[in-house]
């Protein structure tokens, strides 16, 4: 198949084109390195040393005999997207190209607004691309479960049925995002679910869980492979972080109790995923969505689990509970339906002691580039200044 991938020079983005390059799919990437200038504004960087694009695409040439192509470009660019899609014309698209950091979108105006740019509008350009050259292409879209937020009720895969005053209705889950990243998301889902309804794309929303690990089976091939690893407090996931924090011998950065229950997935899985849901397209006109995680876990248990981990690897781990810098529910019942792509097949990775142990030997060879002061929290939710008009 001829598949595209937004965002191809990311952390998921990556690893997932050499799986499709790999599997004998025609590969072709979009990325403008937005991640990589973030990184730069804030003097932060990725724990591995990643390779510039082009220099990935050559190593992955040398070992594997197969080209990706790369476009370097903005999704905000309607134009450019449309250039792109109307020469690749692919049968699959895979949309990681957005700006994925809850922190980042809170940090001020400025950074909300341009998440809110780079996400929604970029995602309403590639529908606009879509719909205009490749009409039957299949749209796999990477959404987040933050988008349902953390309701009193089970949270099932994308819809629900209503009954309401004596009348049935299936209808989207209610969202109740919990950062204005997850609200762009939420507009996301609202526009592919208008784009299948009215133009007849058809489309996947991967609500995806909290990612972790270093490497896949094609990143591990050769090290200029590598993927990037993040682990500062605005683009790194917590447990990649307390993994780093063990190593380098910081104390765990449990933000409040720690009772905060999320799904969680292998980024071996992320690829299992992905793939399972290209393999099976959506109908014309079908709007579906998964819930892509594997395991449900509260942020005290990764703690606990880094720690034993850790302490069996001779470092020395201290929990600390840190005031919470997030407007979020600490201790929340949380139950999510995530069944779909278990049905497709996806044969779930699962955490334990030693996948953290393999975790913490991958980072103890980078150590030495760990810049520890990107690591303490620093981007609150409520910050509680009110600007005097
Ligand atoms: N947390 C800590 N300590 C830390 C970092 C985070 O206790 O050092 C807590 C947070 O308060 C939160 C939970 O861990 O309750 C998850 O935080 P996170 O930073 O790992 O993940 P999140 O901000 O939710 O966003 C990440 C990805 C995003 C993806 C989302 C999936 O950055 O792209 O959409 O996970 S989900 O969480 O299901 O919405």
């Amino acid at each position: 198949m001829r598949v595209l991938i937004l965002g191809g020079d990311g952390y998921l983005g990556w690893p997932t084109a050499l799986r499709f390059s790999a599997r004998g799919h025609e590969v072709a990437v979009v990325d403008n390195f937005s991640r990589r200038r973030w990184h730069r504004e804030q003097g932060t960087d990725s724990l591995t040393p990643i390779r510039e694009l082009d220099a990935r695409v050559g190593a992955w040439r040398e070992v594997s005999g197969s080209e990706i192509r790369s476009y370097v470009g903005a999704v905000e660019g309607g134009d450019f997207l449309d250039r792109v899609v109307a020469e690749i014309r692919p049968e699959a698209v895979v949309h990681y190209g957005e700006q994925p950091s809850a922190p980042y979108s809170m940090m001020s105006r400025e950074r909300a607004v341009e998440t809110r740019h780079t996400n929604v509008i970029g995602t309403l350009n590639l529908l606009f691309s879509l719909r205009d050259h490749a009409p039957d292409c299949h749209l796999v879209k990477l959404g987040t479960m933050g988008e349902y937020g953390t309701p009193k009720i089970d949270i099932e895969e994308g819809f629900i049925e209503i009954e309401h005053k004596g009348r049935r209705d299936t209808l989207p889950f209610p969202k109740l995002p919990g950062s204005l990243y997850h609200c762009s998301k939420v507009h996301d889902s609202t526009n592919l679910h208008f784009a299948c309804r009215i133009w007849g794309l058809r489309a996947t929303d991967l609500n995806q869980g909290v990612v972790y690990g270093i490497e896949t089976e094609e990143t591990a091939r050769e090290e200029r492979l590598i993927t990037r690893f993040d682990y500062d407090e605005v683009f790194g996931t917590v447990l990649n972080r307390f993994c780093v924090q063990a190593v380098i011998g910081h104390p765990l950065t449990v933000y409040g109790s720690g009772g905060q229950t999320r799904g969680f997935l292998n980024i071996r899985d992320t690829l299992q995923c992905v793939e399972l849901a290209v393999e099976n397209p959506a109908e014309g006109g079908e709007f579906r969505v998964f819930n892509q995680f594997t395991e449900q876990f509260s942020v005290g248990q990764l703690a606990e689990l880094v720690k034993h981990a850790g302490e069996h690897l001779g470092y020395s781990v201290e929990i600390q509970h840190l005031e919470n810098p997030r407007v979020e529910l600490e201790e929340h019942y949380y139950n999510a339906a995530h069944t779909k792509l278990l049905d497709l097949g996806l044969q779930p990775t699962l955490l334990g002691e030693e996948l953290v142990e393999s975790m913490l030997h991958a980072i103890e060879r980078h150590k030495g580039r760990v810049i520890e002061s990107s690591i303490d929290p620093h981007t609150r939710w409520n910050p509680g200044e009110r600007v005097q008009l």
